[in-house]
């Protein structure tokens, strides 16, 4: 018997509306849907995937626990949390609890519960060392909403824009930012909605841009500044809003004038017109978002990049004022409420958990990431001994692959959770094994909490409830992310008070409404889900009358005037960033690695997401693995053609990538998704495992001196062709 039902996918944190086929109990098939009025039927090939995740025998139905022997046996749920509680309890009471650590990564996130209990037990353990996917993913963005401070009444979204600027990012295939860019992108673009996009790659979305600056990689902060500098000259800038609602504007006048069109033009590497016309494009129009990826996060100055965006922004006076239409007020989750003023900027690093390696501290973004390694392996007091990877892939992901390694090998213990064999998975002491999307019930509070960050979110007033559709496979002993540590709390005798997801975008607000959870009796995954819900502006409860995900008709609400008295400003002056800044003004040569003649950047595979289920067939119809694209003039002149198996060495590392001629590149840079390759070490072949990226990065050199990322993006590197005799 075939039934199908409306769900929501869950594989990336866009949330599409589905139709799902189950069959005799399983999912077999998975479409958009047409009438979801957010997702509009979309639906990429990784979702339409998601029923085999579910399926396929290479998913762990049992978890797994290293015997003696050093192999991964199957193990009962229950058995591996008793010892893994055990094993906790004894490396808390020996080193105390700097000794436990966290990570969650991507599919940690995109189950918030999980994350939400995952933080209680942190809490209830009393352990600091909470890690997470952002600070080595945009920790720029976070950093920035205390540098720059905060608009309470939020910013447009695309379906009313007037300009839009995408700084290194690629959301036709990343879906970074809107559910369905490409529908929205292009109904804008119609609309009248002109585009820049930044990127050293003509992408998806560069060739729909109006202008497309293709600039050396990790220019950015060059270039925004370069685009300031001409608004600032042809005040083409809100004068009125920035007397309002800014300061610092002063310093930020004299520090762009050191980049005129010219000096940008050489540095960046892009044409002076084309630049004139960019910061003529972005700053016309009442409303607009200039909005930044990966890329340039990644590419050494992150930080400086997400805060001269936000400081466009605000020079441009693109921020929703008094008046407007507030475009979605909040379904599952409260939002700060929409007035027309600045929450003033706030410390963005430099409090709470002093980490012992490279003065790093916590940040707005979290603990640095790329710190965690070091923290494992530098041995004495606090040193980290146990780590539970929660939907992440360390050894695959996090920079400085080799060091990773030794890390995760020095751990006393690794848990994971994970559905897959995954390279940290095989190096885990237990693996245990989850439920999937459509195994549990769920909601699109993720999505619309990412409306914390402009231009992310729905636009509209929208929210889908997913109950469960399917039981796991008969025969299989999986639990629900978040019981691990339900249970885990359980067992350690902890009450864990978990921050309601409701409030999450107020964090005082959260905090004072911890939800104290029963101990005794636990609860199924929906009834988390109705406490975790409690106090969102539409009642859960309503919401979940609607399993179709549906825009709710709210009163017409408008962004209220600024307080009286009210004092908030935004700096556009931040003396960090310009001092950074300042740096780059200066005519010190560009080439920072005159040795290496290419810059390696990242980017992501239309087909596969981060270190996911690379085995699938249907997934890796176009790539078994990341080539390695070049400009076909820079493969010829290496004497190399498509297909070739090439060695690409940075100052840290070599890894063979397979060569590809890709005519959308800038010349001197290499284009290569991460989150491949083989366990280092173990023979790797570059056409079935592909390269990993992140072994060519270094921790400790290029990071920014707050957030810690280091360069993952513009590495710089040397290419030839493989070297057969060793
Ligand atoms: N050089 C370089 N390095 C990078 C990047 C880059 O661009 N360049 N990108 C960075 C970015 S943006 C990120 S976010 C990180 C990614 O960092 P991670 O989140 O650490 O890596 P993923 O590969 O996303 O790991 C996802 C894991 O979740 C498992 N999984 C899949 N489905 C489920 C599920 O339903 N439940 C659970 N519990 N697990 C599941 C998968 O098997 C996989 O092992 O990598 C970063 N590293
Ligand atoms: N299909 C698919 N979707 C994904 C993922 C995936 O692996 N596959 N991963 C998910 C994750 S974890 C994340 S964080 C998001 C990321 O979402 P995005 O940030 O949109 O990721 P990318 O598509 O890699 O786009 C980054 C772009 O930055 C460019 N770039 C690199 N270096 C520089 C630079 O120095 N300056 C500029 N201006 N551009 C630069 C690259 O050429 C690339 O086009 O995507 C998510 N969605
Ligand atoms: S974009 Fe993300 S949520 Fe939408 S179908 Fe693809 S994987 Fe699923
Ligand atoms: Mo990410």
């Amino acid at each position: 018997m075939v039934t199908t039902q409306q769900s929501i996918c869950r594989f990336c944190h866009a949330q599409c509306g589905v139709w799902v086929d189950v069959e005799n109990g399983a999912p077999t098939a998975l479409r958009g849907d047409k009438s979801n009025p957010v997702s509009h039927g979309y639906a990429c090939l990784k979702g339409r995937e998601l029923p085999t995740y579910h399926t396929t025998d290479e998913r762990l139905r049992h978890s797994l626990r290293r015997d003696e022997q050093g192999e991964l046996q199957p193990i009962s749920s229950e058995t591996a949390v008793t010892e893994i509680a055990e094993r906790i309890q004894a490396l808390r009471d020996r080193y105390g609890p700097r000794s436990v650590a966290i990570y969650i990564g991507t599919h940690g996130y995109n189950n918030l519960a999980t994350a939400a209990l995952a933080l209680a037990w942190m809490e209830a353990i009393e352990s600091p060392m909470v890690f997470t996917s952002v600070t080595i993913d945009q920790p720029g963005k976070a950093v920035t909403s205390g540098l720059h401070g905060v608009w309470m009444a939020g910013c447009t979204y695309m379906d009313a824009a007037d300009s839009w600027m995408i700084i290194g990012a690629n959301p036709i295939v990343s879906m970074l930012g809107p559910v369905n860019p490409a529908y929205q992108i292009n109904r804008a673009r119609k609309r009248g909605m002109k585009l820049v996009v930044l990127d050293p790659r003509r992408t998806e979305v560069a060739r729909l841009a109006d202008v497309h600056l293709q600039l050396r990689p990790g220019t950015d902060p060059i270039v925004l500044a370069g685009m300031l500098r001409i608004i600032l000259t042809e005040c083409l800038h809100d004068a009125a809003f920035v007397d309002t609602h800014a300061c610092h504007f002063d310093q930020l006048v004299t520090t762009v004038e050191a980049f005129t069109p010219q000096f940008v033009a050489e540095r960046a590497g892009v044409a002076e017109e084309d630049l004139v016309k960019a910061a003529r494009l972005y700053a016309q129009g009442d409303r607009g978002v200039a909005t930044a990826g990966t890329g340039p996060n990644m590419s050494g100055h992150g930080n400086l990049t997400e805060y001269l965006a936000q400081v466009l922004m605000t020079v441009c006076g693109h921020w929703l004022q008094a008046g407007d239409p507030v475009p979605n007020p909040g379904v599952l989750i409260k939002r700060l409420e929409p007035r027309a003023q600045a929450l003033a900027a706030s410390p963005a690093w430099g409090f709470g958990e002093q980490l012992r390696i490279r003065n790093l501290t916590d940040t707005l973004a979290g603990l640095p990431t790329a710190a965690l390694a070091d923290e494992i392996l530098l041995e004495g007091e606090g040193q980290i001994r146990a780590l539970i990877n929660i939907g992440g892939n360390p050894l695959m992901a996090w920079p400085d692959q080799l060091k990773t390694q030794a890390a995760l090998e020095k751990l006393d213990l690794l848990v994971s959770i994970d559905p897959a064999m995954s390279g940290t998975s095989i190096m885990s002491d237990y693996v245990i094994a989850p439920t999937l999307t459509f195994e549990a019930d769920s909601n699109t509070a993720l999505q619309e909490f990412l409306a914390s960050i402009p231009s992310w979110g729905y636009s509209q007033p929208y929210a889908q409830y997913a109950p469960a559709i399917c039981e796991p496979p008969p025969g299989s002993d999986v639990i629900d992310d978040w019981k691990l540590f339900y249970r885990l709390g359980q067992q350690m005798g902890l009450a864990l008070k978990p921050k309601p997801v409701s409030l999450m975008m107020i964090p005082p607000e959260a905090d004072a409404a911890a939800i104290e959870l029963d101990m005794e009796n636990e609860l199924s995954t929906g009834e988390l889900w109705d406490r975790l819900l409690e106090g969102s502006p539409i009642p859960y409860e309503t919401v979940k009358q609607h399993r179709e995900g549906r825009l709710i008709d709210l009163p017409d609400a408008r962004v209220k005037p600024m307080e009286e008295g009210w004092t908030g400003r935004l700096d556009v002056g931040n003396h960090v960033m310009l001092g950074q800044l300042e740096i780059l003004g200066k005519s010190t040569p560009h080439d920072d690695y005159p040795d290496y003649a290419f810059r390696l950047v990242s980017r992501r595979l239309a087909d596969i997401h981060n270190s996911c289920w690379h085995r699938n067939t249907t997934l890796t119809r176009r790539y078994t693995y990341n080539p390695a694209f070049m400009h076909p003039a820079d493969l010829d002149e290496l004497g190399l053609k498509s297909g070739d198996v090439v060695e690409i060495t940075s100052p840290r590392a070599s890894i063979l990538g397979v060569a590809e001629a890709a005519s959308d590149l800038r010349r001197g840079v290499i284009s290569m998704a991460h989150c491949w390759g083989g366990v280092p070490g173990s023979p790797e072949d570059p056409h079935i495992d592909g390269g990993n990226t992140g072994r060519l990065t270094a921790t400790d050199r290029d990071f920014d001196p707050h957030t810690g990322i280091p360069r993952m993006s513009a590495i710089p590197v040397n290419v030839c062709a493989q070297d057969q005799t060793k």
